[in-house]
């Protein structure tokens, strides 16, 4: 129908390049590294590959600090080595999706170096300078109370000595944020969209794209985390009064003349009409959008991210009805994903990732994905169930900044309290950025085959027996039962086999009060299917058949061996612990 679009059917698999495979031993994930792997993403079903930042930068971010757009880093590789990536990932009949990061530039970027130059730079009103305020005691204070986002302990606004202003850097001094009102830095932003699209690649994953037009009086924000100097602004740039109108010029002066995809990478924000606006199908603005609700459900909400907060499955039901809903019944379209660069290991964070049932989680978590409507996103590792960093790991394994922030205001604050200490320890294990950064885990041989030198971040200790070699060369561990990898291979098959019921066809959560397991229907005009899925450890009884019958169950995380026989008579099914199952239905 008129609705179906390659983007919508596509399964993306996004690259962590620093981690993914070293070419060269010198410790570093390469572009010549990706280009080795094509084969075994396309094996996997993969469809587009979306590679996080692989731009010339200094990496305080991991390259969400952009140095220059139109080169690539040199611990990466070469603009050769991205052509060839190109030429290869287009002879498999994939496509190459590139990390678009235009909130904010590196401080190294030529534009900044330029723009702090001078208060008369022509560059100057490129970024965003403000002059200090004085408190009462004739202190220097930052324009506003905002918080940096990645150290929030710290002021989103850097001192510059030289000029003696104030810049915005929302997420680390080394990220000034460009100034969106002056129409120059957007005609520069679309020239690099231009570059990479001419080139060849096939669309963009817009990084926090949301956050690019700021209430022009920049406001304190109002307090609600008590003991922080600083406070969340998001009010105060996320969904910002120009957004809309800039994310459709990018539409109509470039986008428009190619054809793409677009995800645009939107923190903070959760009203239904703004998603609609950016995502709609009318809207004229991008394909598809990360929202934040799936990946916040461990939150305190209101709170910075590195709090901890109990939740059920009967959160988890009303965030994924809720995105189902919207986007069959306001025409939008939607990205699921539970996995990224940014985010813990999904088996860790949502099921067990225990010796026990770490497999079953992986399993349960792939076919919630692969029977949900939306464009589906796999990041590396997820494939195969890698999971978060052992909880022996000291503080010094953590390499992301944002990390040791957390760990510097821990022991700011608390410096002679090992129990606050241990806290943060805790806490990072279960919400540091680092467990998916952690190098991909190839095979059993030293450093998981990632690199034959020194990998830049420790490899997991479980890779001897958590690797892709290891469930590649044995599908099928024991009878009935598939590894992980093969269980994602022949799910992502059946998805695009059944894409009328799945991507496209519609939905019905059943039994919303049931915060154990979720259960939903989906169907088109000729199938339907139903997903159970046992959220928590216990045997469970699901008794809410109805009238449904089930003709055949298609796919169990269990010994699938004996789906039909268990449940032959119809009547109460009982799950086992983190059990998961597909049924056609009659
Ligand atoms: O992330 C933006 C963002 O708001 C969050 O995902 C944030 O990184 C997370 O809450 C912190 O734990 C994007 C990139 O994905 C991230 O890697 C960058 O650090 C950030 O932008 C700045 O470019």
């Amino acid at each position: 129908t008129d609705k179906h679009r390659w983007w919508k059917e596509a399964v993306v698999y996004q690259i962590y390049p620093a981690s993914f495979l070293d070419s060269n031993g010198d410790g570093w994930g390469d572009v010549p590294g990706i280009t080795q792997k094509l084969d075994y993403l396309k094996d996997l079903g993969v469809d587009v590959i979306w590679v996080s930042p692989i731009y010339k930068s200094p990496q305080a971010d991991m390259g969400y600090d952009i140095a220059d757009y139109e080169d690539i880093d040199p611990s990466y590789g070469t603009l050769a080595d991205v052509d060839n990536l190109i030429k290869e990932i287009k002879k498999r009949g994939m496509k190459l999706v590139m990390d678009l990061v235009v909130n904010h530039t590196s401080e190294e970027h030529a534009w900044f170096l330029d723009s702090r130059s001078s208060k008369e730079s022509s560059k100057r009103d490129w970024y965003i300078w403000k002059p200090a305020k004085y408190d009462a005691n004739g202190n220097r204070q930052p324009p506003n109370n905002w918080a940096q986002i990645l150290g929030e302990a710290n002021s989103a606004w850097t001192w510059d000595e030289k000029t003696q202003e104030y810049y915005l850097s929302l997420f680390t001094p080394e990220q000034p944020d460009l100034n969106w009102e002056n129409p120059a830095v957007r005609e520069a932003v679309h020239d690099v969209l231009r570059f990479w699209l001419d080139r060849g690649v096939s669309g963009f994953r817009m990084d926090v794209i949301n956050l690019i037009s700021k209430v022009q009086t920049f406001p304190d924000a109002e307090v609600i985390v008590k003991n922080n100097k600083y406070q969340p602004g998001d009010k105060f740039y996320a969904n910002g009064p120009r957004l809309h109108e800039w994310l459709k010029e990018l539409r109509r002066d470039v986008l428009s003349k190619y054809d793409t995809l677009t995800v645009g990478e939107m923190p903070f924000v959760r009203d239904e009409d703004e998603v609609i606006k950016v995502v709609g199908a009318e809207s004229e603005e991008l394909n598809m959008i990360f929202a934040f609700d799936l990946v916040d459900i461990d939150n305190v909400p209101g709170d910075f991210k590195f709090t901890l907060h109990n939740w059920d499955a009967g959160d988890l039901k009303r965030i994924v009805n809720r995105l189902q809903r919207l986007m069959l019944e306001r025409d939008g379209w939607n990205a699921l994903y539970v996995e990224n660069h940014d985010q813990p290991r999904s088996v860790s964070r949502y099921t067990n990732d225990s010796d026990e049932f770490r497999e079953y989680g992986a399993k349960l978590l792939c076919l919630m994905q692969t029977t949900l409507a939306g464009t589906l996103y796999v990041y590396q590792g997820e494939e195969i169930g890698m999971r978060n960093v052992p909880k022996s790991w000291g503080p010094e394994e953590y390499k992301d900044i944002e990390s040791i922030n957390f760990f510097k205001k821990y022991r700011d604050l608390y410096p002679n309290d090992p129990s606050k200490q241990a806290l943060a320890a805790k806490i990072l294990q279960r919400k540091a950025r680092d467990s998916a950064r952690t190098p991909m885990q190839w095979d059993a041989s030293t450093q998981a085959g990632f690199t034959s030198g020194k990998p830049w971040m420790r490899v997991n200790d479980d890779y001897p027996t958590i690797n892709v070699a290891a469930q590649v060369s044995n599908p099928t561990p024991s009878p009935g039962m598939l590894s992980v990898h093969a269980f994602w291979k022949r799910a992502l098959a059946s998805r695009k086999a059944n894409k009328d019921v799945f991507v496209y066809g519609d939905f019905e959560m059943l039994d919303m009060k049931d915060q154990m397991i979720v259960a939903y229907k989906r169907w088109s005009k000729d199938r339907a299917f139903l997903t159970l899925l046992n959220f928590t450890g216990d045997h469970l009884i699901w008794n809410k058949m109805g009238q449904m019958r089930v003709l055949k169950w298609v796919a169990g995380n269990y010994d699938e061996r004996e789906l039909d026989e268990r449940w032959k008579g119809g009547g109460d099914i009982i799950l086992r612990p983190w059990e998961a199952v597909l049924g056609l239905l009659e």
